[in-house]
């Protein structure tokens, strides 16, 4: 009999409610599910490629132990059994320092990972902790903790209700969206533009976003300061500032204005390509639309300037009245999870970073991690503290991170190395044991962060579609196990007791003498459910347990989520300042004393003969969903675009030879007149045949590996966040 199941996409921050239908053991269908309370429907064809995902081959289903340089299948007890052996020495003898910790985008994804990753660093409790957070949103998570008081009170664009929007950097067209949950943003973006509203979008290429808005500016890489700073210096200069009701709430207006002042419009115009006329018109634009924001995403991050630009976007949302009104720039309010509903309101501690330096470069910590970039010295260079050994937990450096090929050679160096993973891919194939999560349609989900950067509040949960495999853990319990064995439990513990040994912890803290009862009434949840429970009841929605009875609690979040009802909707964004604020003093933060700092350190640079930046394709998901037939098909993907005028002048044919300081590829030639004169694209996550990768879809067009161009030296000094835009590079024919 066939069947109908709600699950929420995994695989974007869209976070897509799905309709599977299923016989039996078999997917049937995947559609939008039309009744969900945030999506609506909609859905790309990622979203599909989940009945693939879920039927791949390819996808490990137990755990692999290498032996004699050949992975063999194990048992769950025999891997852990070889982690003991393995990486237990390493850690005790050396230190914790000598075993390292890579996180990777699908860990975001995941309730599993998300919620019980950070009880593993804390066990592992080593310096060397690398995300992706460093490859892509550091920068804007930096600036709005110094701003906001919070690593993700995060503005982001109330689309619905937005006259004017101007996005720096970011293809929600085709990525569905970074940091602002908005799925189906073509449709939305329409909306706005048929009721009178108008999209502005600032790329170096004519990306899919720019071409359905109404104007494009093709600004130079990497000189996106130099545009913000000439836009939030002509809203001081003509006398345009107008913070409307948070003029209360503001520290440093006037040290922001003073340190804004060399960027004249005038002066940034020849830097950043962006005519004067043109900066000084989108400041007035901005002021007189009756409601507008500002959106830089990750073209904005992963530059040398990433944490700027990522406060010169919010300093012109306050500066124009448009931060935390209707229609402009607003904060989610998630239903669990959200620092910025916890506490007291209105003040905090603030965020510090730099508590730690790294061994060999000394980059500060930023929120309790070191840039992923540093990977590679960490291992290869002797001394105390050298990293010995790696545990990956969905993540694929070797592909994603900057200097991927020195990444892989290091690997090689290892005395241990543990992943968490689905597939032998470029990284994992270095591994001595691969422990496998399960398939997302055998997993049950809670979004733990994007809730909290959601263009509408929503509180949305999906149970598993099918049973896991009998024996298969799901992946929080394979960390607990790992955290047991770090912490001398051994490998027969009861992960059942460990879990309730930590949500006792957990509640404690904020129930006291209460706590009894409080674990009484989470019964009979268990694991993340547990957890999510938790945090819904004290969330700012909910039951409060029993205080509030109309409140939220996960039972009612469950009962709601069917294919039928989609969800709760919690409604509209709403303002949120003074309340939202966690920084000391209690204001928002317009002059950060580091972020000026930096920026003074902005200047225009001579143009080099080839700029090189990234692109995302809609059939793609950063460096592992090319082995997914549905997927995988048509064109070629990894191609270089290059503006048709400069094939012409360096005479290219079928391909092209892209030099870099660091790095040489040859790849695929494609002219698109979407391009800028001197500016090419090449997307990232490419480069599947190395020895020994078991992908063997992907593998048949495995493109090249656009981190193998990329400087691990160069990164965003405040954030730690990896220069990934605007590379200088030389194009020859080949
Ligand atoms: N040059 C360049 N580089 C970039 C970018 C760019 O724009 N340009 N973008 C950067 C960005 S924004 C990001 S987020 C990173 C992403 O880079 P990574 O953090 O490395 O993430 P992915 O490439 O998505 O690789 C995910 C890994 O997780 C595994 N995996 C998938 N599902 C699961 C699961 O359920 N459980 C487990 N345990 N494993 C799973 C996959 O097999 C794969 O090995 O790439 C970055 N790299
Ligand atoms: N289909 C698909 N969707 C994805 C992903 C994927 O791999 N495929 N990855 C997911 C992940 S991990 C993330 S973080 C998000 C990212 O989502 P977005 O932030 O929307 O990222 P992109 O789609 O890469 O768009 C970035 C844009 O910045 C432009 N750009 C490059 N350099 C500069 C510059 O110097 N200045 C300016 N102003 N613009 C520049 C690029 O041309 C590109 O159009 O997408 C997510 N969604
Ligand atoms: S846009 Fe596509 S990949 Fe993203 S959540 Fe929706 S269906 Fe999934
Ligand atoms: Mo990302």
């Amino acid at each position: 009999m066939p069947e109908s199941h709600y699950r929420i996409c995994p695989l974007c921050e869209a976070c897509c409610g799905l309709e599977i239908r299923t016989d039996g053991a078999k997917v049937i269908s995947i559609r939008g599910a039309e009744n969900d309370v945030f999506s609506h429907g909609y859905l790309c064809p990622k979203g599909v490629s989940l009945k693939d995902l879920h039927e791949d081959p390819d996808r490990l289903r137990t755990p692999l132990i290498k032996r004699d340089g050949v992975f063999v299948q194990a048992s769950w007890d025999e891997a852990f059994a070889e982690i003991e052996r393995r990486l237990l020495p390493v850690w005790r003898e050396q230190g914790a320092d000598a075993v390292a910790l890579t996180i990777g985008n699908p860990a975001a994804h995941k309730v599993n990972l998300l919620a019980y990753t950070p009880r593993l660093v804390k066990s592992l409790a080593s310096r060397n902790v690398f995300s992706a957070s460093t490859l892509d949103q550091m920068p804007k998570q930096l600036s709005s903790a110094l701003m906001f008081g919070h690593w993700l009170s995060i503005p982001l664009p109330d689309i619905e209700r937005c006259d004017y929007l101007l996005i720096l950097g970011a293809n929600p067209m085709v990525s569905n969206g970074s940091l602002w949950t908005v799925p189906d943003y073509r449709g939305k973006a329409k909306a706005m533009r048929a009721r009178g509203g108008r999209i502005v979008v600032v790329d170096p290429r004519r990306s899919e976003t720019a071409a359905a808005a109404d104007e494009h500016l093709a600004i130079r890489p990497g000189a996106d300061a130099l545009l913000l700073a000439g836009i939030a210096y002509t809203l001081f200069d003509e006398g345009l500032v107008k913070p409307g009701r948070l003029a209360e709430h503001l520290n440093g207006l006037d040290e922001a204005r003073a340190a804004l002042a060399a960027f004249a419009p005038e002066a940034t115009a020849a830097g950043c390509g962006i005519p004067a006329d043109t900066q000084r018109r989108l400041a007035r634009e901005l002021v007189a639309a009756p409601r507008a924001a500002v959106y830089g995403r990750i073209g904005t991050c992963t530059q040398r300037f990433g944490t700027v630009n990522s406060w010169l976007v919010d300093l012109i949302n306050v500066l124009t009245g448009n931060l935390d009104r209707e229609g402009g720039a607003m904060f989610a309010k998630a239903a669990a999870f959200a620092a910025n509903t916890q506490g007291r309101p209105g003040i905090g501690k603030g965020v510090t970073t730099g508590r730690r330096k790294s061994r060999v470069s000394g980059a500060p910590e930023v929120y309790g991690e070191l840039p992923i970039t540093l990977l590679a010295e960490e291992i290869e260079t002797p001394g105390p503290g050298q990293v010995k050994a790696l545990i990956t937990i969905a993540s694929n450096p070797v592909l994603s991170t900057p200097g991927g090929p020195r990444i892989a050679r290091a690997l090689e160096g290892l005395d241990f190395m543990l992943s968490l993973d689905i597939y032998v891919n470029e990284t994992t194939r270095h591994a001595d044991v691969i422990l496998p999560g399960l398939s997302p349609l055998e997993d049950l989900h809670f979004d733990v962060a994007f809730p909290q950067l959601s263009h509408r509040n929503h509180a949305r949960f999906s149970g598993p579609v099918f049973e896991a495999p009998a024996g298969t853990p799901q992946e929080w319990q394979t960390i607990l196990r790992l955290c047991a064995l770090l912490e001398g439990r051994g490998l027969g513990v009861d992960v059942q007791q460990l879990d309730d040994e930590a949500i006792e912890a957990d509640v404690r803290r904020f129930a006291g003498d209460q706590t009894a009862s409080v674990l009484a009434a989470l019964q009979p949840w268990r694991g993340p459910e547990r957890l999510v429970d938790l945090q819904l009841r004290v969330g700012p929605y909910g039951d409060q347990f029993g205080r509030k009875p109309e409140g939220l609690n996960l039972a009612k979040v469950k009962a709601a989520s069917t294919v039928e009802g989609g969800g709760v909707d919690l409604g509209a964004l709403v303002p949120r300042i003074p309340e939202l604020l966690r920084t000391p003093s209690g204001k928002i933060e317009l002059a950060p004393p580091a972020i000026l700092a930096d920026l003074a350190q902005v200047r225009a640079e001579p143009a080099p003969a080839f700029s090189l930046i990234g692109r995302r394709d809609t059939r793609s998901g950063n460096s592992w969903m090319h082995n997914l037939p549905v997927l995988a098909k048509g064109p070629d993907r990894c191609t270089l675009l290059v503006n048709p005028g400069d094939a012409e002048r360096l005479g290219l044919a079928e391909f092209a030879r892209i030099k870099s300081a660091v790095g040489e590829l040859i790849a695929r030639v494609e002219r698109s007149a979407d391009m800028s004169p001197g500016v090419v694209s090449l997307p990232h996550g490419w480069g599947h045949d190395l020895a020994g990768v078991q992908l063997a879809v992907a593998r048949e067009r495995p493109g090249v590996n656009l981190n193998a161009l990329l400087d691990d030296a160069d990164r965003d000094p405040l954030s730690g966040n990896a220069v990934l835009s605007g590379v200088a590079v030389e194009i020859s024919a080949a």
